[in-house]
């Protein structure tokens, strides 16, 4: 490679040497992205998950490639000196030429290598860099528009870097992965100055198809339909949408998430993807099977204690009997499917009440939004609840006191005396601080735009407004979920592990990261065959549901048919017995292996057959009432778990993701397991 040059209209492909006959120590791959050690969306969660397979496999010549921000370099990265003899001369000489470039190890598994750069301090290059990069592609760059402005100088930093590791990179073949439009400026310039370097171009969404969904356009059917450039402009992203069409047409290799996403970039940005990529996950396996049910229970008795404060003075359902669904991620209502999602809420609450169900269902909205702290309202809730835990405290040491004196005189104290006056009269007051006039509220925060909100708005229209008789209560908590929180202290893992169902009803999702997380935690999710997720599960799992993955059909059928789908979905779910939920959980977890960053790329032809466990499908064997989940068995969760690990001997699931599958080949998986 070295000394060939790839000029930018000749795009024929890749260079002439053959990757998998070079040893990694004769190659330097660099991965690009605005999201290096700097979480905004997806991508973070992408790289950050995969770093450790690519660092073992790559060793010390894998490097990422970001945005310098001081708050998360004090808090995830360990500066030091880079190694490399080529990138310690390209961070030297950048640094020599006043720019501020940065190296260490990112603090997370695998500690890859990263190189950031700090954009403020090389912004004083803006317009020279602005003239170049019209040089380049005839692309201008608004004044007034921050954030492709901030791409271009990363973008421009980044191209100056690889131009001085390949001019010392000694024989070294040079490979360089770009993330997205934000990184893409670092390929166009790349490949107009005649880099020796092989470039990747992966997207995960494209700029056009996430605005007209957004709009509520039906975008899946009109995709051949649309002037791409006019909608561009009309949003006023037209020189984004340049950015991100250039980095698509100079790359030697495009690659995107899923299927869905390479039909939409087909057309959005008129050019087919060359592989697709799905996107894993870093699954970590417990030594005991069960491990992952332990947790759930763990972390569902601590959302169970928020909802005692949240819920404080309406009470008046069953917790043991009551369901946590969520729904989480970047706040686009109905590209995320929260439109959606609430419709056949409303649907549920109708079914349940008219079935006289006593399941409750509390649905948690995490998604963040403007908002001016917690509101007043639910800090007290908590308060309550803790008082109450602090007097039923008091009194248990003193009542425990008495006892343990009478005892000791040899006499069984008298139950009536063992409380005294004032004992009545404090859990009296205790009683009464529970009151409250109003009804428990449906969000946590207070919000900046409460009238206009999307979600708040529905609420309204919808009438769930957590009153004693809805048996769907609502929660949303408008700020991405931290163990530091006063209100809900659990991080976001946690969270999930201790809810029941996530509810991921996409119309625009590329991958979707949300439903695959909870398959790796055995947590069932709803997910749909618009999301890259929903769409691999289809093609790999044969029957997605009794492994507790619902998929909602928002691509053949109208808004009305897809709500009605996911409310019998939720419906049947909630009719589920604890036995059905901790079998499905089991199956769900079995599917981890599937989205294991190891394992991703040998799944080829492979398909999960059918549970062979009784009952064959948890949804098709639900019973007709929803008073069936009375029957509860607690004792039996040691028969299920035996169950569940011959289950596991009997596919022997394991098998087809071995490790010992050598690291590149695209193995065939046992034939037995295709349907
Ligand atoms: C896990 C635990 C069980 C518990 C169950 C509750 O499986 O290992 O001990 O009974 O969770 O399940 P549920 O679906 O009712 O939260
Ligand atoms: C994108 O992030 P998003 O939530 O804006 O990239 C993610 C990672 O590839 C993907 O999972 C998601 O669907 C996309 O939408």
């Amino acid at each position: 490679l070295r000394g060939r040059s790839l000029s930018v209209t000749s795009l024929s492909g890749l260079p002439q040497w053959e990757a998998e006959k070079l040893p990694v120590e004769d190659l330097l791959l660099f991965e690009v992205s605005w999201e290096v050690t700097n979480k905004v969306g997806g991508i973070y969660t992408v790289i950050q998950t995969k770093a450790k397979t690519t660092a073992d496999e790559w060793g010390e010549n894998y490097f990422l490639i970001g945005p310098y921000f001081e708050h998360n370099v004090k808090t995830q990265v360990e500066q030091c000196e880079p190694v490399n003899d080529a990138v310690r001369k390209a961070v030297d000489a950048m640094n020599k030429h006043g720019c501020q470039v940065h190296f260490g190890r990112w603090l997370i598994e695998g500690s890859p290598y990263v190189v950031l750069f700090d954009i403020g301090y090389s912004a004083w290059n803006l317009d020279r860099w602005k003239g170049d990069f019209w040089e380049a592609c005839s692309v201008g760059i608004p004044y007034h528009d921050r954030e492709a402005n901030d791409m271009l100088i990363f973008g421009s930093l980044t191209a100056w870097f690889l131009k001085e590791v390949t001019d010392h990179a000694d024989g070294k073949h040079v490979i360089a992965q770009f993330h997205e439009w934000q990184a893409g400026t670092g390929l166009i310039l790349s490949r107009a100055r005649k880099l020796p370097i092989a470039t990747i171009f992966t997207t995960h969404a494209t700029l056009l198809g996430r605005y007209l969904c957004a709009a509520n356009i039906d975008f899946y059917n009109h995709l051949d339909k649309f002037n791409i450039d006019k909608e561009a402009g009309e949003r006023q992203i037209y020189h984004r949408y340049c950015m991100e069409r250039a980095s698509v047409h100079c790359a030697h290799v495009f690659t995107t998430v899923s299927e869905i996403t390479a039909i939409e970039a087909e057309h959005m940005l008129k050019r087919k993807p060359d592989v697709i990529t799905p996107n894993g996950l870093n699954v970590k396996k417990f030594s005991a099977v069960h491990e992952f049910q332990n947790l759930h229970a763990m972390y569902k008795a601590r959302i169970q204690d928020f909802v005692r404060g949240h819920f404080y003075g309406h009470l008046d359902f069953d917790l043991e009997k009551t369901l946590f669904l969520f729904i989480a991620g970047r706040y686009e209502f109905s590209n995320k499917g929260a439109d959606i999602f609430l419709e056949s809420l409303s649907r549920l609450n109708f079914l349940l009440r008219m079935h006289k169900s006593n399941v409750t269902a509390v649905v948690f909205f995490i998604m963040p939004a403007k908002t001016n702290n917690f509101n007043v309202e639910t800090l007290k809730g908590q308060a309550v609840r803790k008082q109450l835990w602090d007097t039923v405290h008091s009194m248990k040491e003193k009542f425990g006191k008495k006892l343990y004196d009478a005892l000791l005189r040899g006499e069984i104290p008298d139950m009536n005396d063992i409380l005294d006056r004032d004992d009545l009269t404090i859990m009296k007051r205790a009683i009464f601080s529970t009151q409250r006039q109003s009804l428990p509220p449906v969000t946590t925060h207070n919000m900046i735009d409460d009238s206009t909100d999307p979600i708040l708005s529905t609420i309204r229209r919808i009438g769930l407004f957590n009153s004693r008789s809805d048996r769907v209560k609502v929660i949303l908590h408008p700020e991405f979920l931290s163990s530091t929180s006063p209100l809900l202290p659990m991080d976001y893992e946690e969270f999930v592990r201790g809810c029941h169902l996530g509810v991921f009803p996409s119309y625009y999702e590329p991958w979707g990261y949300t439903p695959a997380e909870c398959t790796v935690m055995g947590i069932p999710s709803v997910t749909t065959n618009l999301s890259g997720f929903g769409c691999f599960i289809q093609e790999h799992v044969a029957d997605p549901t009794a492994y507790g993955i619902y998929i909602v059909d928002r691509r053949f059928c109208s808004p009305d048919d897809s709500c009605n789908q996911l409310t019998q979905f939720l419906y049947g779910f909630c009719k589920q017995s604890r036995r059905q939920r901790i079998i499905q959980r089991n199956r769900t977890e079995r599917l981890s292996d599937l989205l294991d960053w190891r394992y991703l790329g040998r799944t080829e032809g492979f398909k999960y057959p059918r549970p062979l466990s009784v009952p064959p499908s948890p949804a098709a064997s639900q019973a007709s009432s929803p008073q069936s989940s009375d029957v509860e068995d607690e004792n039996e969760d040691e028969r299920y778990n035996e169950e569940e690990e011959a289950e596991r001997d009997r596919l022997n699931i394991k098998s087809p993701f071995s490790l010992n599958h050598a690291p590149h080949g695209k193995k065939k998986l046992h034939g037995e397991y295709k349907n």
